[in-house]
């Protein structure tokens, strides 16, 4: 422990990320300049050297010459040559001394994870003559073996120079896995010379929804793109030198919209018409066809399991894409398949008949079952989201968890191999900021959350744990439509994971990963990549106070000693400042609450925020059923009497949302009060498989064990996007204790997104008048 304390104190002066297993500073330094020869004896690591001049010669301008041998000035890049395989195999040394550097890999990727440490001793102002780099000894290995991104060109196509400079970003963080999300509903992305239609038809849409889904119009632009064969080559080629494995995915059976568009007989009823649910383009609605998809979801049309063309055509599809990608795991998707049109299909039911499959699971794990060995017959390992699961798991199949961790841990536990992507940990799609000004999917997974990250579940013991391969941030592009959109989804969050995936855990610390971040923001800087500034935004906790009377709104800053000035508007649009924050401040009157700082032009920050006070506000408040963890509101069941409540649909923070479980809520109002109205804000969004409560029941009591029915009902006022209001009235009432009882909605009928599956009910905000 003291060692490991040692480590991360002499460490912060050479900040690097992700954080080395051991690093000795001895005092001193070494400099590079323009001289300084590099030596490197064989071809791989003359291929480092050379990286590490392009990224000198793209940052500071200059590059260094190769010499054989050289006794002062130099940097090695010296890869060892072992006769059985190394521990640490991805692992590396580095030795700066006064006469040079030395980096010895165990591996050629680990001279080149060393060479990557190299760059960031590299001083971040560009300007500077000499690169002092400080006398050290460094010894370093990763903790997993796959470190991984993904990105998502379905939703968004990103063209290859992006590719590339997303696959340079995979590298700068030591991290070893791009996982090329390929195929979607809303696009065909990658060149299959046997089926030309696939991106002559499956690349391009006629329009994509406005907004956030359902939208609010289409925009009715075509739009589209994909990579031709010769560009994967180079993409895959630029990823290797880089000691990155570039894992393909074709998505199946579900998410197939778009090869179905290009080949309607691969769908269960080729003459049925693309079903848009929100917001078709002009062009889709006089089509009466099959289309590719336009807003995002989850569609029912998807490839036919009954017919056996639909798996000579995936086949033929590997063909091209196992010799366009050597790596040895392929992913096929598996998630999100809905199961509708399997039911109803006659070859589907054939098929499950003459197998004696008992149910469409087991369908869905047939024709899994039935690719990977494909997949395995040309030597290859297939991976799937957590799915796969259901039905039955193929039997060499790797699973990737993102459904939280519990498939998993399931597969673990069935000694499946396993990446950890889940949800509320990884998914880069989600807000990293409670102010988010752009559009976003939802969630709310900020950078310490990202950190918190341990991608082995407690559930293993130490053999199961050791399927555990490692995990990868996922970059869903639904609301990311340009390339600085994903580098300000990714950054600073992705150097965050590159720690947690390669750091041990017992290395690293989030107060010291702190100061080191501060130096990554302006290496983001010299790379010229946009990244999101939320770290130092204000941070918001609001509590009730003591006596429930009011709400107290903590502020929090990075920036130390920043000036926060606060000011309330009232509803007559009166402006009263309230001066400078020092302690946590009590509301207690209706208003729009500001609290704002500027640090310099780059870092500042606003909190605003309407609160509106009612009979229940900061009252004492219990709920039965638990939340999903996705959507646990701000502070639990307060959440539903702070004051506040969303205008900007679920990525605002104060939704408490429950899979299949009413909502029961018991509010206690301290002493008899009298009221005639209980209002309940909720959210009605099919699409998303969300849906109204079936009726909202009011009960009443004082001693708050036997309640008496107040009344129910069902009537909805929308108030902005998909949400609104269910307004219970009755007869003037007087009591403490007040139960709202929302009954989930229960199963998704036939014909709508996610049939079958229970439905989500959500609610933000209560209101007593
Ligand atoms: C679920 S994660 C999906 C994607 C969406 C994503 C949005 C997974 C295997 N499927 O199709 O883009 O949610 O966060």
């Amino acid at each position: 422990m003291l060692a490991t304390k040692f480590c991360l104190a002499q460490q912060t002066s050479l900040s690097i990320i992700p954080q080395p297993m051991h690093i000795k500073a001895s005092g001193g330094t070494f400099s590079i300049n323009k001289k300084t020869i590099i030596i490197a004896k064989n071809q791989e690591d003359k291929k480092t050297g050379n990286l590490f001049n392009e990224y000198l010669q793209k940052i500071y301008g200059f590059k260094l010459s190769f010499k054989s041998e050289a006794r002062t000035n130099y940097i090695r890049f010296n890869t060892l040559v072992f006769i059985k395989v190394p521990d640490h195999e991805e692992g590396y040394s580095m030795n700066i001394l006064k006469e040079g550097i030395s980096i010895n890999g165990n591996s050629y990727p680990g001279t080149f994870y060393g060479m990557q440490t190299l760059l960031q001793l590299l001083p971040v102002e560009k300007n500077k003559k000499t690169f002092s780099i400080p006398l050290s000894r460094i010894e370093d290995y990763p903790r997993f073996t796959y470190r991984g991104m993904h990105l998502d060109v379905g939703r968004h196509f990103f063209p290859v120079s992006f590719i590339k400079k997303y696959i340079d970003y995979i590298a700068l963080h030591k991290m070893n896995f791009f996982h090329w999300h390929l195929t979607e509903d809303q696009g065909w992305r990658i060149e299959i010379k046997k089926y030309p239609n696939l991106t002559k038809v499956g690349a391009w849409r006629s329009g994509t929804i406005v907004g956030r889904y359902p939208g609010t119009a289409n925009d009715n632009i075509r739009y589209g793109g994909f990579y031709t064969q010769a560009e994967i080559k180079d993409v895959v080629k630029y990823a290797a030198q880089r000691h990155i494995t570039v894992v393909p995915e074709i998505e199946m059976p579900g998410h197939s919209s778009a090869a179905i568009a290009s080949y309607p007989w691969l769908s269960c009823f080729p003459e049925k018409e693309t079903f848009i649910p929100s917001n078709p383009s002009e062009a889709s609605k006089g089509n009466h066809g099959k289309k590719v998809q336009e807003t995002w979801g989850v569609f029912e049309d998807v490839y036919c399991a009954g017919n056996d063309s639909t798996f000579t055509f995936l086949q033929n599809v590997m063909d091209e894409v196992l010799a366009l990608f050597p790596s040895k795991y392929v992913h096929v998707g598996g998630d999100e398949c809905p199961k509708t049109n399997w039911k109803k299909c006659p070859r589907c039911q054939a098929r499950m008949k003459a197998l004696g499959l008992k149910d469409e699971h087991e369908l869905q794990s047939y024709f899994i079952q039935r690719m990977e060995k494909y997949v395995n017959s040309k030597g290859r390992t297939l991976i799937g989201w957590d799915e796969i699961l259901e039905g039955g798991l193929a039997p060499n199949a790797v699973v990737m968890s993102w459904r939280g961790e519990k498939g998993g841990i399931d597969a673990a536990k069935q000694s499946h191999n396993v990446v950890m992507t889940p949800g509320e940990y990884v998914y880069l799609d989600h807000s990293q900021t409670k102010n988010e000004d752009s559009l976003v999917i939802g969630g709310y997974t900020p950078i310490e959350k990202v950190y918190a990250y341990e991608p082995v579940p407690t559930e293993l013991n130490s053999d199961q744990s050791n399927h555990v391969l490692g995990a990868q941030g996922n970059v869903w592009t639904e609301y990311m439509a340009y390339p600085s959109k994903v580098e300000y989804m990714i950054f600073p969050r992705m150097s965050a994971l590159s720690e947690v995936l390669w750091t041990g855990k017992d290395n690293r610390s989030w107060s010291d990963f702190e100061n080191r971040l501060q130096m990554q923001f302006k290496r983001y800087d010299l790379w010229k990549v946009n990244y999101s500034k939320a770290y130092y935004e204000l941070k918001t906790t609001l509590l009730p106070t003591l006596d429930n009377q009011g709400i107290q709104v903590r502020l929090e800053s990075k920036i130390p000693n920043a000036e926060i000035q606060m000011y309330m508007v009232k509803p007559n649009r009166d402006t009263f400042a309230l001066g400078y924050y020092e302690s946590p401040i009590v509301l207690k009157d209706n208003g729009e609450f500001w609290a704002t700082f500027r640090k310099d032009k780059n870092i500042s920050s606003t909190y605003r925020q309407s609160f509106s006070f009612n009979k229940v506000t900061s009252k004492k408040i219990s709920i039965t059923a638990i939340p999903n963890e996705k959507y646990p509101g701000q502070g639990g069941a307060f959440s539903l009497v702070n004051g506040i409540w969303s205008r900007k649909g679920l990525s605002f923070p104060d939704w408490l949302g429950w899979i299949g479980d009413d909502m029961e809520a018991t509010i206690d109002l301290g002493r008899k009060e009298s009221f005639s109205q209980i209002k309940m804000h909720t959210l009605n969004q099919n699409g998303s498989w969300v849906y109204l409560p079936k009726y909202v029941e009011v009960l009443v009591s004082n001693d708050g064990k036997t309640f008496t029915s107040a009344g129910k009902s069902t009537e909805f006022v929308k108030d902005t996007l998909t949400m609104g209001w269910i307004a219970v009235s009755f007869p003037q009432q007087s009591a403490q204790f007040i139960k709202v009882i929302a009954k989930n909605y229960g199963t998704i009928p036939d014909g709508q997104p996610g049939a079958g599956n229970k439905a989500w009910l959500f609610c933000d905000e209560l209101q007593v008048y």
